[in-house]
């Protein structure tokens, strides 16, 4: 054996023995958020940051934006698809322009329940549908909640199918909720969330549908009176990274934002789950009514909106329809 041989072998020794620090560059990454701060997402902000700086040493930055400073979702979401911009933080409902397999998350009354979502989500089909998007640009860092969506509205309480009937409902830019609504007689308006606010405002739409916590945080209250407890559904939020820029991060770096994302989402989840109860109260302390959706009339509700799974599978994609069922189904089985 020559010397240099020997001398290779024991470098390649010696560094598979010590153990490699991973390398992280000094990054910022820009977040855009629809949302104000005090919503929960802010707290999974935090968290994600929390683990960064302790992963990375302080290398890896977020440096958010709130209330759409930096455009709507569905602007922002293009930004990351072109490389201009890195992370925004969305519902998925904007985006199935982009990616109609989305669309499934917008069925109604999909998710039974919270403990449902999040088997789903962080499950199986979640990373189905997270391997669908780097083809459009994007990467899923994880999935955060939004929540159960709730009716707000200035006209009167709706409680039944019935009441939908004219009612001017603010619906995300979504073909689902769209049909959803106009199934109920509702007079559906798309709108990127920025405008709802002063819409609501001036009169221009009655109603709008959105969790507790964004009703809350986002002040619909102000300027709507009554609150229906419908749980029409749940559209997740998602972490999504730039996929361009993805590319030029190092792996660990990669993994570092993965990790820190699902950190951020326990968080992000805890936070939201305990703050829901504190909204609602907060909302009809300043004046909104609650109007509770009886068990009969739910269950005719979602008997109703059937006819809206069958209208918009095959632009979702019949086999992404089949296997979120399967999933739900193999879960209820349990
Ligand atoms: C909507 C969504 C939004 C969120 C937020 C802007 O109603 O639920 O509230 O995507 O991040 O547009």
């Amino acid at each position: 054996m020559k010397l240099g041989t020997l001398t290779l072998l024991t470098a390649a020794l010696a560094l598979s023995v010590t153990p490699v620090m991973a390398q992280y560059q000094d990054r910022t990454f820009r977040v855009s958020n629809g949302i104000n701060e005090d919503h929960p997402v802010g707290d999974g902000v935090r968290a994600m940051q929390a683990c960064l700086d302790e992963r990375t040493g302080g290398a890896l930055k977020l440096n958010a934006f709130w209330g759409n400073a930096l455009g709507g979702d569905l602007q922002a979401t293009q930004s990351l698809r072109s490389g201009t911009l890195e992370m925004v933080i969305t519902s998925s409902s904007p985006l199935v322009g982009i990616v109609p397999a989305l669309g499934v998350f917008d069925l109604p009354f999909l998710f039974s329940n919270e403990q449902e979502a999040d088997a789903i989500l962080d499950g199986e089909f979640g990373d189905y549908i997270a391997g669908l998007l780097p083809e459009f640009g994007l990467v899923n860092l994880a999935y955060w909640e939004n929540g159960f969506r709730n009716l707000t509205n200035s006209r009167g309480p709706v409680e039944k199918w019935e009441d939908f009937e004219g009612l001017k409902v603010r619906v995300m830019q979504n073909n689902i909720f769209l049909d959803t609504f106009a199934n109920m007689g509702a007079n559906a308006t798309p709108m990127a969330f920025g405008e709802v606010f002063s819409a609501l405002e001036t009169r221009a739409i009655d109603a709008q549908e959105n969790p507790f916590v964004t009703i809350d945080t986002s002040q619909f209250y102000e300027v709507q009176d009554y609150l229906s407890v419908t749980n029409h559904a749940y559209t997740p939020f998602m972490v999504l990274f730039s996929k361009p820029i993805w590319d030029t991060l190092s792996e660990d770096e990669q993994t570092a934002m993965s990790d820190c994302a699902v950190v951020g989402r326990d968080a992000q989840r805890a936070a939201g789950r305990a703050l829901a109860s504190e909204s609602l109260a907060r909302v009809r302390e300043a004046g909104m009514q609650i109007n509770e959706i009886s068990p009969e009339e739910q269950a005719r509700m979602v008997e109703k909106a059937q006819v809206v799974y069958e209208r918009h599978a095959e632009e979702i994609g019949v086999e992404v329809v089949e296997r979120m069922q399967a999933a739900l189904a193999e879960l209820r089985a349990q």
